[in-house]
């Protein structure tokens, strides 16, 4: 088994070498490629050094069979004919492919399946909010069908990069130094601040972001299900949060969807007010599972209920669920 990191130096590209090593990826050789800013850089994996080739339109993926691809939508757009051309399976982190009628679109707690038929052969990996989103509504589906999901978003500095975690943490820096801090990443100053946009504006007012939170949800799950919701940039480093309001076609007591989700796979439940406990981005940075708690009832909607989410943006919301979907088409042989 061959496998290829595409964006090797940026966030989610460090997170798959450690996520690889972390579980054992079986593989018998691992190929880094890169832009020609980071072509040259070596990095560590199972304690060698690994030099990171230029990304090319040559053969250099001929022998691979599986490559994890974050390096941008406008780079897996250009690069997808060459790194699929010889049989590679392209699991694609960028939003490029996810609503292309022949790429799955696929979290492995629920969705597995989709992944095996992959007409381009490539599979698109979701935005992280709605990966995080859909673990959590898998659980309480089967219970009864989820109409709607009203959702606010609180993400991390992690989702817009490497470069943009790096600009949070200088922000803090220079204010308490008493400079003015740098502004580049985002709209505004993050530290001190929240910015409700993440990513740009479309037409109808909502962001892409939220967009994508509508669309991809439907497709995941393959559900009418309708996702109205509101994106917020936060000064955290890298787990985003939410909070999630739900509509089901039969009222669900708080009892069954706490043991819905505390029986779900890639879920643990975190929910005991008595003690003040319940999930936290600061804590679950690093993370594999996504953390739920503050179950309630809709005090404003008979058939709601409400409840809040964290999850590693990097790791879940990124390279762990890819490495995941690796991971199910090795169990299906491929
Ligand atoms: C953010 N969700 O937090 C974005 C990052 O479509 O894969 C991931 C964007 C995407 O800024």
């Amino acid at each position: 088994m061959k496998i290829a990191i595409v964006g090797a130096s940026g966030a989610v590209g460090q997170e798959f070498l450690r996520v690889l090593e972390e579980r054992n990826f079986p593989m018998d050789e691992l190929v880094l490629f890169g832009s020609k800013r980071s072509a040259g850089t070596q990095y560590l994996f199972r304690g060698q050094p690994l030099t990171v080739k230029l990304l090319q339109h040559n053969d250099d993926f001929k022998d691979i069979d599986i490559a994890f691809v974050s390096a941008g939508g406008g780079t897996s757009k250009e690069f997808a004919e060459t790194i699929t051309k010889y049989g590679a399976v392209m699991i694609d982190n960028s939003s490029a492919f996810r609503m292309d009628e022949e790429v799955p679109l696929v979290v492995p707690e629920v969705n597995p399946e989709d992944a095996l038929d992959r007409p381009r052969g490539i599979i698109a990996n979701p935005n992280c909010t709605t990966i995080l989103l859909v673990v959590a509504l898998k659980a309480i589906e089967p219970l009864s069908h989820i109409t709607r999901a009203r959702v606010s978003t609180y993400q991390a500095a992690s989702g817009a990069g490497a470069a943009a975690m790096d600009e949070l943490y200088n922000q803090y820096r220079q204010i308490l130094a008493g400079e003015t801090p740098t502004v580049e990443k985002f709209a505004y100053q993050l530290a001190f601040n929240l910015i409700p946009q993440v990513d740009v504006f479309t037409d109808n007012g909502y962001t892409k972001e939220e967009m994508k939170m509508f669309n991809e949800t439907r497709k995941i799950m393959h559900s009418d299900i309708r996702v109205s919701s509101t994106c917020v940039r936060v000064p955290a480093l890298r787990a985003h949060s939410e909070s999630i309001w739900i509509e089901t076609e039969r009222p669900l007591s708080v009892e069954e969807v706490r043991e819905a989700f505390s029986r779900a796979e890639g879920l643990v439940l975190q929910d005991n007010p008595a003690e003040q406990d319940y999930p936290m981005p600061l804590f679950l940075s690093g993370k594999d599972p996504v953390y739920v708690g503050r179950i309630r009832k809709d005090l404003a909607d008979e058939k709601g209920l409400t409840f809040w989410l964290v999850g590693d943006q990097i790791k879940k919301g990124a390279a762990l669920n890819a490495v995941q979907i690796a991971e199910y088409l090795c169990k299906k042989g491929l």
